[in-house]
C-alpha cells in the first residue's frame, strides 16, 4: 500500500515514520511531503532514503492514505485536494476536528464509526487524546458528570522551533529566537495556543469540545487549566473526575488495568508514578496516583502522562490508518 505523509519533516512526520516503522505498516511506497523548501531532500525510512516530493507529486502518486501533520492552514487548503483525487486523509491538525460532518477519531474508543465514505478524518488534540483514553473506559462503567483538568505539557507540543528554544535558554543564550512570549526555561507558562474571547485558551476549550464529540455524550462538563512546563518527554494531566454513580477504588484499578492502550503505574510506597522521563517515545497512555476525592462524594483523582508526539499524535494516526486498512475502508 502506498502512504503519503505530508509534514515529513516536522517533529510529529518524522515520528510518524518512526512509528510506521515499528509496527511494521504495510507500506510498499512512502511517499514524503513537506513545504516547497524541502522538496528534493531525503528522509530515511526503514534504512532506505525517500525524495520528498510537492503535494501535486503526491496526489498524482496516488497513495490510499495521506497522514497530514503539517499545521491546520496547510490541512485546509491541501486536504480536500487529496479527498477529491480519492485519497483517504488523516490529519492531525485542528482544521477539520470540529467539523460535524468530519469524524474525531481515537481507535480505542469511536473508530467503529468510521466508513468507506470518511475521506478526511480528524485526529484529536494531544492532551485531549491521553485524557479520553482514560476517561472511556470509566464514563461507560459509571458516568462522567464533570472532569476538572491541569495539564503539564511539553514543549515538543509547540514544534522543533519551542525545543531550540529550551535548549538554547538552557546553555545561557538569551538571544536566541524565541516562539514563546517569555522564557521557558525555569519557569512555566499557563498559556497554549491563543486566548478567546472568554479568557480560556484555544487548548483548554479544545479538551473541552474535543472531549464531548470524541465520547460521544455532550452532557459531559470539562473544564480545564493548560500549562506549558520546560520538559520534552510528554504532557502530564492532574484529572478529577465527578461520576454520576458511586464507585469501588478496587474496580477502577480493575476497569484501567483492561483498557486498550491503558498502563497504571501506580505504587506510590515505592515512587513508582508516571512521568514525561518514562513515557517518552512509549505509545501507551500511563495513568497513576489513583485516589479518591475526599473532598466530595463519587469523586476521584488521576495523573495521566503520555508522550505527545506518539500517542497524543503519530501513533494515534498510524493506529487509525491501520484500522482502515485492517476494515478494508480504503
Ligand atoms: P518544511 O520542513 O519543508 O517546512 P513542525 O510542526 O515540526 O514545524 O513541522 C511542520 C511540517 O509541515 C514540516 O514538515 C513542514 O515542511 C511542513 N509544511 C509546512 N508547510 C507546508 C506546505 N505548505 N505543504 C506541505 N508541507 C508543509
Ligand atoms: C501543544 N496540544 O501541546 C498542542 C499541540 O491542536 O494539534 C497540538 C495542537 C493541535 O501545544
Amino acid at each position: 500500500m502506498k502512504i503519503a505523509v505530508v509534514g515529513a519533516t516536522g517533529l510529529v512526520g518524522s515520528e510518524i515514520l518512526k512509528v510506521l516503522e515499528e509496527r511494521n505498516f504495510p507500506i510498499t511506497e512512502l511517499i514524503p511531503v513537506a513545504s516547497e523548501r524541502s522538496v528534493g531532500k531525503q528522509v530515511t525510512f526503514k534504512g532506505k532514503q525517500y525524495t520528498i516530493v510537492s503535494f501535486e507529486d503526491a496526489i498524482a502518486a496516488k497513495p490510499a492514505i495521506a497522514i497530514f501533520s503539517a499545521g491546520g492552514g496547510t490541512s485546509l487548503s491541501l486536504a480536500p485536494k487529496f479527498a477529491e483525487a480519492g485519497i483517504t486523509v488523516v490529519d492531525n491538525s485542528s482544521a477539520w476536528r470540529m467539523d460535524p460532518t468530519k469524524k474525531l477519531v481515537v481507535p480505542e474508543i469511536n473508530a467503529f464509526t468510521l466508513t468507506k465514505e470518511d475521506k478526511i478524518i480528524a485526529n484529536p488534540n494531544c492532551s485531549t487524546i491521553q485524557m479520553v483514553v482514560v476517561l472511556n473506559p470509566l464514563h461507560k462503567r459509571y458516568g462522567i458528570k464533570r472532569v476538572v483538568v491541569s495539564t503539564y505539557q511539553s514543549v515538543t507540543g509547540t514544534g522543533k522551533a519551542a525545543v531550540d528554544q529550551l535548549f538554547a535558554e538552557r546553555a545561557g543564550n538569551q538571544d536566541a529566537p524565541k516562539v514563546y512570549p517569555h522564557p521557558i526555561d525555569l519557569n512555566v507558562l499557563p498559556h497554549i495556543d491563543v486566548f478567546l474571547d472568554n479568557g480560556y485558551t484555544k487548548e483548554e476549550m479544545k479538551m473541552t469540545n474535543e472531549t464531548k464529540k470524541i465520547m460521544m455524550d455532550d452532557n459531559i462538563a470539562v473544564t480545564a487549566t493548560t500549562v506549558r512546563i520546560p520538559t520534552i518527554g510528554g504532557h502530564s494531566e492532574a484529572v478529577n473526575i465527578e461520576f454520576e454513580n458511586e464507585f469501588d477504588l478496587k474496580d477502577i484499578y480493575e476497569i484501567l488495568g483492561q483498557a486498550e492502550g491503558v498502563v497504571i503505574q501506580d505504587d506510590p510506597q515505592n515512587k513508582v508514578y508516571p512521568m514525561p522521563l518514562t513515557a517518552h517515545g512509549k505509545d501507551e497512555t500511563f495513568v497513576g496516583r489513583i485516589r479518591r476525592d475526599e473532598s466530595q462524594p463519587k469523586t476521584l483523582n488521576l495523573w495521566i502522562v503520555a508522550d505527545n508526539l506518539r500517542k497524543g499524535a503519530a501513533t494515534n494516526a498510524v493506529q487509525i490508518a491501520e484500522y482502515l486498512v485492517k476494515n478494508e475502508l480504503v
